[in-house]
């Protein structure tokens, strides 16, 4: 009989949590088919709810095991049904409250796609709760499906948790610095994934190139058109449910940019038209942050040769990148995924990211 690796996420949010934890493991233990169980540290978790408002008003007792067993993945997943039963938890409400929660997360690098059953559990990299404990036990295991480490993609999600939701717009937002390639793979992965590309406007805005060319008086001017034509395009009532968009940018790039160009009175001026603004735009479902370097940047610029860019110089990119690092230093509002440009040219490669860019977002429900 093979020896097989699997691990499982442990949660439970009502009674004696450690002590149902514990009791979990020790039944998992029992069974003469598994031979070793690791695990993890216990952590408390803030609760991850299906909707805003909806139950899982108590915090959770996390944890992730490794199992070494014999058993197939299908009749381990039932062994862990079964202990989930005999631990009285009720299986009437999806999103109820758990004495014991065990999640199929991995076993050795199989994918599965059954009715009733998903292997890599289909939410584990948007869920720091279950990598947390994963990145303790196999920081360097690959995930089968997106094929980078526990650890790349435990700092995509920086701590938070998300969830696939269908219910809203599906908006994958690309950025990076002047001429990484944004446009470019933002148009290409539109077309792949069968997208909307959404692209910003810098060709009808009027005060940019007086901008470039020296004119301060009219930053204010050329920020607030940017503010207000990428506001228009990202309202969320512009936007369709769950139709799917690409755009070139971010709506947060505004402030590193305006910060760069603006004296403190019109930073000041030009904050309060962007908390209003930040209302009413859909928050991105997933960002892909290119870098490169600042040289790599230059070259291109260069090569594409619009002539108001032609005066940009190291210090101005060298502030976006760095308000980029700083901006996703602590972001949670939606996974981050980095890729270098050179990853982008061929279509291959645009394939590839376009399957996992697909596994951060929503399909829509039939
Ligand atoms: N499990 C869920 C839903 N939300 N949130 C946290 N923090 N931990 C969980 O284990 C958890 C959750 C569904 O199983
Ligand atoms: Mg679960
Ligand atoms: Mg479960």
């Amino acid at each position: 009989m093979t020896d097989h690796f699997a691990y499982i996420g442990l949660g439970c949010n009502v009674g004696d949590c450690r002590k149902n934890l514990r009791q979990a493991l020790g039944n998992l233990e029992a069974h003469p088919s598994v031979s070793s169980v690791d695990v993890s540290s216990f952590y408390e978790t803030k609760p991850l709810t299906c909707r805003v408002g909806c139950a899982h008003a108590e915090t959770f007792l996390n944890a992730v095991a490794k199992v070494k067993t014999t058993l197939s993945y299908r009749i381990l997943f039932e062994f862990l049904q079964k202990i989930e039963q005999d631990m009285g938890r009720q299986r009437n409400k999806p999103w109820g409250p758990r004495t014991i929660d065990l999640d199929l997360l991995l076993y050795d690098d199989t994918v599965v796609n059954e009715a009733d059953l998903t292997i890599p559990h289909p939410q584990l990299h948007l869920r720091s709760f279950v990598l947390k404990g994963l990145c303790e036990l196999a920081p360097d295991a690959l995930h089968p499906v997106l094929g980078h480490t526990m650890c790349e993609i435990a700092g995509r999600i920086n701590g938070g948790d998300y969830r696939l939701d269908a219910n809203r717009s599906q908006l994958i937002s690309i950025t990076g610095n002047v001429c990484v390639g944004k446009s470019t793979l933002a148009a290409r992965l539109a077309r792949r994934l069968d997208a909307t590309f959404i692209p910003e406007k810098f060709d009808e805005n009027p005060f940019l190139p007086e901008v470039y060319a020296g004119k301060a008086e009219l930053a204010l001017d050329s920020e607030l058109f940017f503010l207000n034509s990428r506001a228009v395009q990202l309202r969320s009532e512009n936007l369709f449910t769950p139709h799917r968009y690409v755009s070139d940018y971010i709506f947060e790039q505004a402030l590193i940019y305006a910060s760069f160009w603006l004296n403190e009175n019109d930073l000041a001026a030009y904050r309060k038209h962007y908390e209003s603004a930040s209302k009413e735009v859909e928050a991105p479902t997933l960002i892909i942050h290119m870098h490169d370097s600042l040289e790599n940047c230059i070259q291109r610029i260069h090569q594409r040769n619009r002539p108001y860019e032609q005066q940009i110089e190291t210090p101005f990119l060298e502030h976006l990148a760095c308000g980029y690092d700083t901006l996703y230093t602590d972001y949670t509002v939606c996974p981050v995924m980095r890729i270098a440009p050179d990853q982008c040219w061929t279509a291959g490669q645009v394939d590839r990211i376009a399957d996992e860019a697909q596994y951060y977002i929503a399909k829509a429900q039939e």
